[in-house]
């Protein structure tokens, strides 16, 4: 049995975020990466993750209280003797993000996650990444209350809050369900009634309850947190941005022709160059050739970065996440490829912390290890466009006089048609692949 502090990890750009909740209270069990407390900063709230299983000896925080990373949230006893020494908190995940969350806390707490649309449609959209433009009108309420709201099947935008700021409560979602109950309120169902032109929800017919059971033996298995996580983020990424997605092809014969070489060169190094590196690279050349590819929308402006982090979707065992490989303007293939094999490394012990996973201006999702053919990657919000890659095969090339035989790397490129259009798409493939086959062109 060991005692220890449990205290705020690093959440990201804020010196100090209210608590707002407390989860648990002085005597309660507690799993690892179980939700302890929620903090909220004036654009977000999140919620803070034990470390370690245990039993909670003593509360160090009350609501109102304001911390900071470091800060004191409790005594937590646990048969984990190994864990005396004083333990952060695991890293928070954003668990109202879906809804609440405005970059940077969003953006920080939460995996990007970009999905084939296959796996979005499983996952219904992985906690979704917050479109900065997004937290304006969002009701405020926190993740509990979210997942309350969850639960119940209420319309969250539908529900006034009666808290500070209009904060949704526990309350106000039981006042509103009861509402709905008696007739005072219009749902959904009946806001899809509307005349069309109406506007008003999705007025979409409720998700399908089927009893599997009926027909065959189950399991039921929760999914893990960064699963819900990353669920709602592409869930509201997959809804809210029109997107669309280019499929090309990329001629990297002569490419991987260098890529092999480098490898071979710096074996003793232990830097493994694959193709991910050059891909970062020439997208970094296409987004400075296109800069509305790497901007954000905000209201009726475009906010145009002059940076270019680059994420990189990772498959990890607990789910998807997205480091962030920053400045890839500055940084050779070298450089890339040993920061990208150290992020990769930390995602899949998850021990990226919050920094390593914010402030992407672009993504790319790479199955190139995998395999597969073409996919539709989902935008990863703020963000306005996103690279699937997939596995690169032998063809046959017709050069004008006969078919040759080239390494083509198949691109698929989502963009949010909102800042985007088609043609713009194309030149910025078409570029892509220039530079791709010709990689020279990077110093053009
Ligand atoms: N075509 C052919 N081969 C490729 C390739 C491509 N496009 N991309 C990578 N490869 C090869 C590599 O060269 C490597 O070959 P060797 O084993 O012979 O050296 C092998 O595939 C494995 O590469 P890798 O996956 O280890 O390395 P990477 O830099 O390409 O990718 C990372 C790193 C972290 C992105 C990757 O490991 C990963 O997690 N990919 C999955 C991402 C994902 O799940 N995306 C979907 C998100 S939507 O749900």
């Amino acid at each position: 049995m060991a005692i220890i502090d449990v205290t705020i990890p690093d959440i990201g750009d804020f010196d100090e975020v209210a608590v707002i909740e407390l989860l648990v209270k002085a005597g309660d069990k507690v799993r690892a990466e179980q939700s302890l407390i929620t903090v909220e900063s004036d654009k977000a709230s999140m919620e803070i993750p034990s470390s370690h299983t245990g039993v909670v000896k003593e509360m160090l925080v009350k609501l109102g209280d304001k911390v900071e990373r470091g800060s004191l949230v409790m005594k937590l006893e646990t048969a984990d003797a190994a864990a005396a020494a004083p333990a952060t908190a695991a890293p928070p995940a954003a668990a109202s993000a879906a809804v609440v969350a405005a970059p940077p806390l969003a953006a920080v707490s939460v995996p990007a996650v970009i999905a084939p649309a296959a796996v979005a449609v499983a996952v219904a959209a992985p906690a979704h990444q917050p479109a900065a433009a997004l937290s304006g009108d969002l009701p405020h309420a926190s993740p509990s209350v979210r997942k309350f709201v969850r639960e119940l099947g209420v319309p969250l935008s539908e529900v006034k809050g009666s808290g500070p700021k209009g904060r949704i409560s526990q309350e106000d979602i039981q006042s509103f369900s009861r509402a709905v109950m008696a007739g005072e309120t219009r749902t959904q169902a009946q806001a899809a009634k509307a005349p069309a032109g109406d506007g008003a929800g999705l007025g979409l017919i409720p998700w399908p309850k089927v009893d599997f059971a009926k027909f065959g033996p189950i399991e039921r298995k929760e999914l893990g947190r960064i699963q819900k996580i990353s669920g709602t983020n592409l869930l509201r990424n997959a809804v809210m941005i029109p997107a669309v997605t280019n499929h090309d092809d990329a001629d990297i014969t002569e490419l991987e022709a260098l890529r092999v070489l480098t490898n071979k060169e710096n074996e003793k190094s232990g830097v493994k160059v694959t193709m991910l590196a050059f891909l970062i690279k020439a997208c970094v050349n296409a987004l400075q050739k296109f800069p509305q590819f790497n901007s954000s929308l905000d209201g009726d402006a475009l906010v145009y970065k002059n940076y270019w982090y680059i994420g990189f979707a990772a498959d990890t065992p607990n789910g998807l996440m997205v480091p962030v490989l920053k400045d890839a303007d500055k940084k050779g293939i070298l450089q890339i490829s040993a920061e990208m094999g150290e992020l990769a490394k930390k995602a899949r012990e998850g021990k990226l912390s919050p920094g390593e996973m914010s402030g992407a201006t672009f993504t790319i999702s790479s199955l190139g290890g995998i395999g597969g053919r073409y996919f539709t990657p989902i935008i990863n919000a703020p963000e306005v466009a996103i690279l699937g890659v997939c596995r690169s095969t032998m063809e046959p090339v017709w050069n004008g006089k006969e078919f040759v035989p080239r390494l083509m790397l198949p691109l698929s490129l989502t963009w949010d048609h909102r800042v985007i259009d088609g043609a713009a798409a194309a030149r910025f493939n078409a570029h892509l692949g220039q530079i791709l086959a010709d990689f020279r062109r990077v110093l053009l």
